[in-house]
């Protein structure tokens, strides 16, 4: 119980830290060039939104848009 919590905790840490400043590389869990649109939501990105070409993935150029065009 104590360790679900912890791990729930641990996972909003993580997501709203990393929509703040992610790079794709960081995004980009399995580092396979896309991110999925489980990465996407780890990240605290609507892939529904960001998704410009319905593809259900998040290219760099998609990614930069749902980050609002300055990631690095
Ligand atoms: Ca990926
Ligand atoms: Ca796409």
């Amino acid at each position: 119980m104590s360790k679900r919590i912890l791990v729930a905790l641990s996972l909003a840490a993580l997501t709203s830290a990393s929509a703040f400043a992610a790079t794709f590389e960081e995004v980009d869990a399995n580092q396979d060039g896309m991110i999925s649109a489980e990465e996407a939501q780890a990240a605290g990105i609507d892939v529904t939104t960001a998704d410009a070409n319905q593809d259900g993935a998040l290219d760099q150029s998609e990614f930069d848009a749902a980050m609002g065009g300055h990631s690095q």
